[in-house]
């Protein structure tokens, strides 16, 4: 069974370098989006992403953080070389 992989993200934000490379990777995911101040510091999200800033991706029981991370991480993933 493949892991579901959930992006956390704001339209208006830096996670669209993140977004970018989720489209690259071609794999299915589903999109939480969060706001500003208010669920980006829910204590639901700080239990995923700490900073309480997005881009974050939970993918099976893995949490990635930061854009690069997160790209680095697609980018094994995307091509069946990460876990
Ligand atoms: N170094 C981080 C920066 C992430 C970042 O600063 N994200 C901003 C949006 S562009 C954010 O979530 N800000 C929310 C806040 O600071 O409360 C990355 O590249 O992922």
């Amino acid at each position: 069974m493949s892991k579901t992989l959930t992006f956390y993200t704001h339209p208006v934000s830096r996670a669209r370098i993140a977004r970018w490379m989720l489209e690259e990777t071609g794999l299915p995911y589903e999109e939480v989006v969060l706001d500003f101040g208010t669920t980006m510091k829910s204590p639901d999200y700080l239990a995923i992403n700490p900073m309480g800033k997005v881009p974050a991706i939970r993918h099976g029981d893995t949490v990635v953080t930061e854009n690069a991370a997160v790209c680095a991480y697609l980018g094994r993933t995307g091509t069946g070389q990460g876990p």
